[in-house]
């Protein structure tokens, strides 16, 4: 190939103006046939132009999406030649289910539409491997699926045999959210008991202001019902960069004349689109969220009807000792979850139905007017009601006195409480942003709070918390091996908390009275609390294990404190490292076996993970790379191993508690006695049991590229053919109850934690931030557009959408203050770490505050340390409670995130 500099074309190009090129009649020309009609059959020019014909003709055309934690599941037909993808494409053809609102197509992002190239590039894993050096050194030896599953077998063997059950760790990250990819490892973890963390919680996902007023955070919207709301707030929520495919029902919105707000310290992607933008200062949310309560309840702005009915607000309190009014308080071997309003009708207690220990399973109040306010006298004991106590606390917060703290205007604060009050349907969407906050919590709660106050949920609307748990008991099932045995289920953010030494750094990085000033306690509080919680069983935590397989789950990259971590845990699981993995990502760097795992095109599966009704289906267009196999097959190879090693070893079962775990049998066990062999024997099973698919068959959805799910799709109501799905219509028309202790919306819990922790009632706090420790700069690290986490980070596309290397955002002002330029490098720093990346100005961004979009992999940083490393984090001990009606440990409900805002930092110029 000709190799031109830019000097050198400028040169040629500057002869071609001068006409010497054309005077000469030179080098090129001369040796061109003459042609007369171009479109005449002997033109000889012609066989080059198939070349790009071919560029668009194919063998064959499959049907996937993608596995991965993007929340889009969007359907793709996959276009193959030579046993090779050559490109993807979206499927566009979902019906709409609805003459009056917009249909789901076309659904995709950049990420999706490249993929046919990364699954090519090199850091793709094609063959079992095992390591040659030291963890981490990137010495491999390429061995055979024989040799990898018999000696990781017998490590497994030898662990159980030396420590017994329960400190292998089998645990499944977010990469792997389709129903077979996740299915497969949570079967093998249920037989051999394996620690599986909590997904929502160790990443820091989970809405637990949600679960603590509804008792469920997994009930929320279709996407297509956010189409008919006319008011939408998003906080700590970036639709336009994490919800592609959906983000457009936002917009559309805006056509029923919908009003938009969006609340954001920096003037994100979404903002732009608003009607209104709400610069909120960072972690400020809880007290802008009372603020508007506050406005709510001065105003009289209120729904009774939907309060007394709906909500705990009625329900009595005793004025004595700040706790509920309890059946178990008036008779003897009264019911501690029963509980009273006081009807106005009859000036006496009542009880109320629908709660967790009453019999009657309605929210109906019958003849019953119960009382919002007031004080009474119940047998003596002197009561009043929740809504008093709410309203005392948000007496604290008028707009006027929150807004130097939120930076938001006591005159729109106001004014947007009125409209949003007054709408017909109001959505407040809090992103999975809301859970990485110490304070997200209370975010949530107020939110609640301000929805339930004013009558929105159901058809009116209310919080929409990014996940909908559709009903898949069938894929449960499958998971959990018929429900007969369980993995050691164990609660997210604290297991990584805690295995990973995190207080050490949270130690270093915070002073303690600051902390204990902005968030309501300090260091050796929240260690007491920890105790408390494993102690007391309200949180399950496993301690240290001895052997690791990681799979779909890049846990160096994501946890906090990265490097630390990463430390730690690589010296506890000292005798088994396997990483089942697509691609050598920065935590199979480090393992002592690599497990190759089929990709999205290459294996059979239905994803269901969305917020919209159809399942998806991979029909396995190609065949893996290399020796790839499914993630089915490979807990398929591993378990036949396993069983073949024990029965040569003499190994049969092992007591675990009151299950046995039965060695010789769990191939047999794994593989539903040998008719589960391959992933494509498991997605047709979950077809053809599960209720969600309504009698269709798999052939009919390969045809298709989708299911669409039927009515028993629907997780707390029917999924009706032709309606969006609004969360709780089953409360709200149904009269169900809430699955709360009160059996209604929660706005006052008395488990003592709360109570030490002033937190009864929704309220305010801060985060930590910058002000909880003494470095001076905010700092948070949102999801980006140009990757899903860690997945295409480094795919050659998105590489050149970007700025091609990590990047940090930074006001121009600040910038200028440190002599930092556009495009120069910087550090980042604080007393734990330090990491290097490029600078790029964000006007939009306040000038105590550098903002990294996550999911950079630590090989691209200099020196291989990553953001993370720099990030001190904390637990919020709210989440950490037990045995209080609806607070319990319950996977993927309820336990405590892993936080990530929480820490500051100072930067340079390099
Ligand atoms: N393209 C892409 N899409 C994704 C992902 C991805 O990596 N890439 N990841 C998926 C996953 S697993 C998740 S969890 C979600 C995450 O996506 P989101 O739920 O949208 O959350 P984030 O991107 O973390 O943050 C959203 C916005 O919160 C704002 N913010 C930051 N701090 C505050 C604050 O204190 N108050 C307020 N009100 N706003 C604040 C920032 O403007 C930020 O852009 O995205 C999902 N979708
Ligand atoms: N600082 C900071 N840290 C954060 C966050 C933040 O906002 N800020 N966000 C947190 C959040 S919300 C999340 S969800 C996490 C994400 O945390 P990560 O665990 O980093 O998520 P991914 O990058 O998706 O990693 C999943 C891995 O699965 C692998 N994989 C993909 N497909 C398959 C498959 O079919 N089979 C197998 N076996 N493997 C596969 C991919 O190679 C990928 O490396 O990061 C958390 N960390
Ligand atoms: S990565 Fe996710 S959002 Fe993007 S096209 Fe694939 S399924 Fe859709
Ligand atoms: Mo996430």
């Amino acid at each position: 190939m000709l190799r031109w500099t830019r000097r050198e074309l400028m040169q040629r190009s500057s002869l071609v103006g001068a006409g010497l090129f054309m005077g000469s009649r030179g080098w090129a020309l001369n040796r061109l046939e003459p042609i007369g009609d171009t479109l005449e059959e002997d033109y000889p020019y012609r066989d080059w132009e198939d070349l790009y014909r071919n560029e668009f003709s194919w063998d064959s055309i499959g049907k996937a999406a993608h596995c991965i934690n993007c929340l889009g599941n969007c359907a793709f037909d996959v276009y193959v030649k030579d046993g090779i993808v050559i490109r993807e494409e979206q499927l566009a053809k979902y019906p709409q289910i609805n003459p009056n609102v917009p249909d789901a197509n076309p659904r995709g992002c950049q990420k999706g539409s490249v993929h046919s190239t990364s699954m090519y590039e090199a850091d793709r894993l094609r063959y079992p491997m095992k390591r040659a050096g030291a963890r981490g050194e990137g010495k491999w030896q390429r061995i055979s699926w024989d040799q990898a599953t018999e000696e990781i077998a017998d490590k497994i063997i030898d662990i159980y045999e030396e420590h017994g059950p329960g400190k292998l760790m089998t645990h499944t990250g977010s990469g792997n959210l389709s129903m077979v990819r996740l299915a497969a490892p949570y079967r093998f973890a249920s037989l051999v008991g394996g620690v599986q963390l909590d997904i929502f919680t160790d990443v820091g996902d989970l809405n637990t202001g949600a679960h603590l007023a509804y008792g469920n955070a997994l009930e929320s919207f279709t996407s297509d019902a956010w189409f008919d709301a006319d008011y939408i707030m998003m906080l700590l929520f970036n639709p336009n960069v994490t919800r592609i495919p959906d983000a457009h029902y936002i917009w559309e919105a805006k056509w029923n004349g919908a009003r938009v707000v969006s609340v954001a310290p920096d003037y994100n992607p979404s903002s732009i689109h608003a009607d209104l933008w709400m610069p909120v200062k960072q972690g400020a949310d809880p007290f802008l969220a009372m603020s508007m309560v506050n406005v709510i309840i001065e105003g009289k702005l209120y729904n009774e009807a939907f309060m007394k009915e709906q909500s705990d607000l009625p329900i009595l309190v005793r004025t004595d000792t700040g706790m509920l009014l309890r059946e178990a308080d008036l008779d003897d071997g009264g019911s501690d979850q029963v509980f009273y309003h006081w009807d106005t009708k009859t000036g006496a207690a009542v009880k109320v139905k629908g709660s967790m220990g009453s019999e009657d399973k309605t929210l109906e109040l019958g003849e019953v007017d119960p009382a919002l306010e007031g004080t009474f006298e119940v047998e003596g004991i002197p009561v009043t009601t929740v809504f008093e106590k709410v309203k005392a606390e948000a007496a604290k917060y008028p707009p006027e006195e929150t807004a130097a703290i939120t930076g938001i205007g006591a005159g729109v604060v106001r004014a947007e409480a009125e409209t949003f009050a007054k709408a017909r349907k109001a959505l407040l969407m809090t992103g999975f942003n809301v859970g990485r906050y110490s304070n997200g919590i209370y975010t949530s709660w107020a939110l609640s709070l301000m929805l339930a106050l004013t009558g929105h949920g159901g058809k009116t609307g209310g919080l929409d918390t990014s996940w909908i748990e559709w009903n898949q008991p069938m894929w449960l099932s499958l998971a959990l091996f018929e429900f007969k045995k369980f993995p050691r289920l164990e609660a997210g953010g604290l297991g990584e908390f805690v295995r990973g030494g995190m207080m050490e750094h949270s130690r270093q990085h915070y002073d303690n009275d600051k902390l204990k000033e902005r968030t309501g306690f300090d260091l050796d509080e929240l260690q007491e609390m920890i105790d408390e919680s494993i102690d007391s069983g309200w949180m399950p935590y496993f301690g240290d294990m001895k052997g690791l397989i990681s799979i779909a789950d890049n846990k160096f990259r994501r946890n906090k404190n990265a490097e630390a971590y990463r430390e730690r845990i690589l010296e506890e699981v000292e005798e088994l490292f396997v990483d089942i993995n697509v691609r050598m990502d920065s935590t199979a760097q480090w393992a002592d076996y690599l497990l190759p795992a089929a990709s999205h095109y290459e294996a059979w599966d239905l994803r269901s993970v969305a917020f919209h009704r159809f399942v998806n289906v991979f029909s396995k267009p190609v065949e893996p790379v290399g020796e790839a196999k499914s993630d089915w097959e490979i807990m398929e190879l591993l378990t036949r191993k396993i069983q073949e090693r024990a029965i040569a070893r003499g190994v049969t079962s092992y007591q675990d508690g009151d299950v046995t775990r039965d060695f010789h049998t769990i191939h047999d066990d794994y593989t539903m006695g040998g008719t589960l062999l391959t992933d494509l024997d498991a997605t047709k099973w979950l077809v053809e049991n599960g209720p969600e698919f309504a009698g269709a068959t798999l052939e009919e959805g390969v045809e298709r590229g989708f299911f669409v799910m039927g009515e028993d799709g629907g997780p707390n109501q029917p999924l009706k053919a032709d309606e969006p799905y609004n969360a709780f219509t089953a409360q709200t028309e149904g009269k169900a109850p809430y699955k709360t202790m009160t059996g209604r919306i929660t706005f006052f819990v008395d488990h003592p934690r709360f109570v030490k922790l002033g937190s009864t009632v929704p309220t305010a706090r801060h985060h930590a931030g910058r002000d909880a420790s003494n470095y001076p700069l905010q700092f948070y690290s949102p999801h980006t557009r140009w990757g899903i986490h860690s997945n295409w980070r480094s795919n050659k596309f998105m590489m050149r959408l970007q700025r091609g290397e990590p990047n940090i955002y930074i006001n121009p002002q600040l910038a200028a203050a440190k002599g930092i330029v556009d495009g120069g490098h910087v550090r980042v720093f604080n007393g734990l770490s330090d990491f290097y990346a490029q600078a790029k100005f964000y006007p939009s961004l306040p000038t105590d505050t550098i903002m990294m979009e996550h999911g950079w992999e630590p090989h691209q940083f200099p020196n291989f340390r990553p953001m993370n490393a720099c990030m001190a984090t904390l637990l919020q001990p709210l989440e950490l409670v037990g045995g209080w009606g609806h607070l319990n440990f319950s996977l993927w409900h309820w336990n405590a995130n892993q936080l990530a805002h929480e820490n500051s930092v100072d930067i340079e110029a390099v």
